[in-house]
């Protein structure tokens, strides 16, 4: 049955009259699945209550970062406590060096990190350490890859530019993305052939060591390996874009799960526990080059704010000392979510496949493998759109886009995933490939 969406329709009219589209950010306005997008107005463990009163089970987790549901009882306490102190003071505070010990802790390459508001200064900033460190100007990232919408970055980029079907976006002159070079994700050969054009002269490698932003995309087996080894002979700065991966796909994100240190890992989301925070870190060596101490500046007047540190303690705290249930506990319901719903298209004659890792997953509307943008790319987005809005019918909140990862949260349970798989056998039912 259609869920209710007369009073969210409005206001998303009403949006319309001030905001560009409506959204802060555009995946949101829906515009690749169709339907009308819920305004959300309250949200509790891994459910969502809309304006019309429907009740959602919740896989954005706002897009990674709710990894303890929402409003998790000691996070909302630690924001509240902190506001009470006041929420900005444009000056160091002490739970800020309390961050960064805890985050520094939980990556063995990291010596020092600089907090900022979002992932997009945390990307933007590490390749402009990785350029004031070598002294190099060509930076490589990978095609369906996303770091945020900084200009040069925005070439070939995952997420809503991918979700939107545009190349990259208007306004970013041609000179500003020449030194950045868009390779095949998965290939090594294509890289070894970069390095070899651009000798000397490649500052940085830069990769979600598992892909959200193409829907999910795991390096395949030795691609990281061999990424490490090729940037450390070329004297090439390592970057984990561990955004999405960092404190979910194990408490050490993406490179405790793969025994890889990156020199540099940018960070975002749950270290953020839902409040505005990005990071960059790395050895001393390198993160001495940050102003004041070093010639590479950057700054922020909400950086390291009280709010959000207090919010990003509470989460890791809880996270560090919960971590041998919570991850085990994540990868079992993933898993059964993930293969459940596979199962059910499989008796319904839906060619999909899936990946997953951890806690991100997604569903992809062809046969696959989805190993790459190219491969990403063949996906039916129009059935994807079918079976989106069925499930939103029924109850259940995906990622808009099919080019977006899904998200398990360690509030989820059983029946959640029990109902999920049922609605998606209605959904396969209702609206077949
Ligand atoms: N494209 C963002 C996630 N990869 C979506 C952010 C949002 O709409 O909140």
């Amino acid at each position: 049955m259609p869920r209710k969406t007369e009073i969210s329709r409005q206001l998303q009219k009403r949006a319309e009259q001030f905001i560009p589209g409506g959204v802060n950010s555009p995946v949101r306005a829906f515009r690749s699945v169709g339907g009308d997008p819920p305004f959300i107005v309250r949200g509790q463990g891994s459910h969502l209550w809309d304006a019309d009163g429907n009740e959602l089970i919740d896989y954005i987790g706002s897009w990674g970062p709710k990894i303890l549901g929402h409003a998790a009882p000691s996070v909302v306490e630690a924001i509240t406590e902190a506001a009470g102190r006041g929420t900005s003071f444009g000056a160091s505070t002490p739970s800020e060096a309390d961050l960064a010990e805890i985050v520094v802790s939980a990556f063995p390459h990291m010596q020092k990190v600089r907090f900022v508001s979002s992932g997009t200064e945390a990307t933007m900033s590490a390749i402009r350490l990785a350029r004031a460190y070598t002294k190099r100007k060509y930076i490589v990232k990978f095609e369906g890859c996303y770091h945020g919408h900084a200009d040069a970055l925005l070439v070939k980029a995952g997420s809503g530019i991918a979700t939107l079907g545009i190349p990259g976006s208007a306004g970013v002159p041609e000179e500003f993305t020449q030194f950045t070079l868009a390779l095949r994700f998965n290939d090594l050969e294509v890289l070894e052939q970069a390095f070899a054009k651009f000798k000397h002269q490649i500052a940085c490698v830069i990769v979600e060591p598992v892909v959200g932003n193409m829907g999910c995309v795991p390096a395949s087996g030795g691609y990281l390996a061999a990424l490490r080894t090729l940037t450390q002979r070329e004297k090439t700065v390592l970057i984990f874009d561990e955004v999405m991966t960092g404190f979910r796909l194990a408490y050490g994100g993406a490179q405790e799960l793969y025994g890889i240190n990156p020199d540099l890992t940018t960070m975002g989301k749950i270290i953020g526990g839902g409040l505005p925070v990005g990071a960059y870190g790395g050895p001393s060596e390198i993160m001495n080059l940050v102003a004041p101490l070093g010639p590479m500046y950057q700054a922020g007047t909400l950086s390291g704010n009280p709010l959000a540190m207090a919010a990003g303690l509470a989460t890791l705290n809880y996270l560090r000392e919960h971590k041998n249930e919570i991850y085990p506990l994540l990868e079992k319901l993933s898993t059964e979510l993930v293969a459940g719903v596979a199962a059910v298209a499989k008796e319904a004659g839906v060619p999909i496949c899936h990946n997953r890792v951890g806690s991100m997953f997604t569903w992809f509307f062809t046969q696959g493998p989805v190993t790459d943008w190219d491969s990403a790319a063949k996906s039916d987005t129009e059935a994807f759109g079918r079976f989106f809005r069925a499930m939103l019918d029924n109850g259940v909140y995906l990622p808009p886009s099919q080019f977006e990862a899904a998200f398990m949260s360690a509030a989820h349970t059983e029946e959640d995933i029990q109902k999920t798989i049922e609605a998606a056998k209605q959904a396969f039912a209702a609206a077949p490939a």
